[in-house]
């Protein structure tokens, strides 16, 4: 029986619960009865290092370890594979930087990259290893001297097991010591967006949107509850609006099918909802939605290649707002094309829309991740060629406590990838994404009052920060 240990890397911030992808490839080993452990050094109350991946190989002597990495915070990730270098039979890797980058991660000490979704390719390099292909049949695979045929999208994601399949692999006190439960990761009801977002690493799930039937989310959200007790589940879907009559038949069977009080969010943009939609959305149970709307002015939306206006927003957030909707609006600060006069175009949009959202998302200052058009238009301009293999974009600074108001509250306004300073802003360009940073953050204290930032909201803060910097929808 093969062992693989699934590690993901550690990573500055946090995890409040296991990340789906990982579930996904997880479960598909299962099913190939393999002999499973992950290792999740990015989880909330774990946070291990180096050394502790080390350790734990050395202790379950797995025949493979597989990482799944994301841009942000590979340098981690490679340190860790280095480490392990020797002491496993394999190195592989998968997830979104892998898929961007497979040579890279093969220079960087990595037997094997799996490129794009990971379930059939992962499967079939467990035959390999167990002798029944050769690594050139993987379809996705890349490996020192050749490769495989190229990855092919899921088309029937009803096929694949359940991300709820690998849920025993995880232990509820890596992420919340006092719960007896793991934590919800969310769920996924479709893969891909037809958006072609400049800034968008969404190379994964890709273009094409593909949904699984309603029936098979239903059950699962009903599992998900019977085996976390979780009654909030967000939808973490690229573009859970896309297709509005399949989304409507998902509203309807969750109303007539899902057997507890459910509650639940959504990511999309403004010109995939309408009145309708969001209508039968809330009956449904929906609590939230978040909309990508980037930036408040027209031209860098176009150049963004966004496909929204700022009209549309403004309509979306006003029939969400009458459904009784909460929104919150994701903005995204110091696009190179961004001029000073944009940005308080944003400026000026943020506080018309302030009436109509109840929160902006945190932080948001532009990080170009590879293979988009944002870094490959400009990395040679402003020299950030290949930047995530240098230790000091990986650095980075926890959330302070909720108690520490003040330090808090600065953590968000200055946002810490402004320093990092891709693109090179001028003094009154930072002057201008420090003052769109400002307004927020007080549109959100204001919106939800000081006393229930104070009184519990610290958690869902902390979570909905990592969400907020997807720069996804
Ligand atoms: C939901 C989400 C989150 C949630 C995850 C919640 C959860 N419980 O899973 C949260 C909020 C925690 C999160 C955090 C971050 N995210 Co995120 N996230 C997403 C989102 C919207 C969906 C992820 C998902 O489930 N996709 C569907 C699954 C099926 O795809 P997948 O995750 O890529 O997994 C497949 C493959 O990658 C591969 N795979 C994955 N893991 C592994 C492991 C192995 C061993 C192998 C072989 C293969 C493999 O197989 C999987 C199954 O097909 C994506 C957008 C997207 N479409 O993917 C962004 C996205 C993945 N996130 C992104 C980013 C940048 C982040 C953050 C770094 C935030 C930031 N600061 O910028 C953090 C990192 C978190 C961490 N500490 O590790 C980027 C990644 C870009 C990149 N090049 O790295 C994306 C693509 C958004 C975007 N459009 O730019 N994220
Ligand atoms: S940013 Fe959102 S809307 Fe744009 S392409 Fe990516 S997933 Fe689609």
């Amino acid at each position: 029986m093969t062992r693989i240990l699934l590690v993901n890397p550690p990573s500055p911030e946090a995890l409040g619960s296991p990340l789906l992808g990982q579930q996904y490839v997880a479960a598909g080993l299962l099913a190939k009865d393999c002999e499973v452990r992950v290792f999740d050094a990015a989880a909330r109350c774990r946070r291990a290092g180096t050394a502790g991946i080390v350790a734990d190989a050395e202790e379950f002597r797995p025949d493979v370890a597989a990482f799944g990495l994301f841009t942000r915070w590979v340098w981690h990730a490679y340190e860790a594979a280095r480490a392990l270098r020797g002491k496993v039979p394999w190195l592989i890797a998968g997830g979104p930087h892998a898929t961007a980058r497979p040579d890279e991660v093969l220079d960087q000490g990595f037997d094997v990259a799996l490129v794009g979704e990971a379930e059939r390719s992962a499967a079939c390099f467990v035959d390999f290893l167990e002798g029944r292909c050769g690594l050139e049949s993987i379809e996705g695979a890349h490996f020192v001297g050749g490769s495989g045929p190229p990855p092919r999208v899921l088309e029937d994601l009803d096929l694949l097991p359940e991300a709820l399949d690998a849920l025993t692999l995880y232990n509820s006190r890596w992420y919340d010591p006092s719960s007896p439960a793991v934590a919800a990761g969310g769920i996924l009801s479709s893969r891909g967006c037809p958006g072609h977002c400049t800034f968008c690493a969404n190379y994964v799930t890709g273009r094409k949107f593909r949904f699984r039937s309603a029936g098979k989310v239903v059950a699962e959200l009903n599992r998900l509850h019977a085996l976390t007790g979780a009654t909030f589940v967000p939808f973490w879907d690229d573009a859970l609006t896309a297709n509005p009559a399949r989304l409507l038949r998902l509203c309807r069977a969750i109303e007539d099918g899902v057997r507890f009080p459910l509650g639940w969010s959504a990511i999309t943009r403004a010109n995939m909802v309408t009145p309708a939609l969001l209508a039968a959305m809330k009956r449904a149970g929906c609590l939230a939605i978040d909309f990508g709307v980037e930036s408040g002015d027209d031209r860098v939306l176009r150049l963004i290649r966004k496909g929204i206006s700022t009209a549309q927003v403004e309509h979306a957030l006003g029939w969400a707002k009458e459904c009784g909707l909460r929104t919150t609006c994701n903005f995204m600060l110091g696009f190179p094309q961004e001029t000073p006069a944009a940005l308080e175009n944003t400026r000026r949009f943020m506080e018309r829309i302030a009436p109509l959202t109840d929160s902006f998302s945190t932080l948001g200052v532009v990080v170009p991740f590879p293979a988009t058009p944002i870094y490959d238009d400009f990395h040679e301009q402003y020299g950030f060629t290949n930047w995530w293999l240098q230790e000091r974009y990986s650095r980075y600074t926890t959330p302070p406590s909720i108690e520490n108001f003040e330090a808090f509250r600065r953590f968000y306004i200055d946002d810490a990838n402004l320093d990092l300073d891709f693109f090179r802003y001028s003094g009154e360009m930072r002057a201008l994404i420090h003052e769109c940073l400002r307004y927020k953050a007080e549109h959100n204290l204001e919106n939800y009052g000081w006393a229930n930032y104070l009184r519990g909201a610290s958690h869902s803060i902390e979570t909905a920060s990592d969400g907020d910097r997807l720069g996804s929808s």
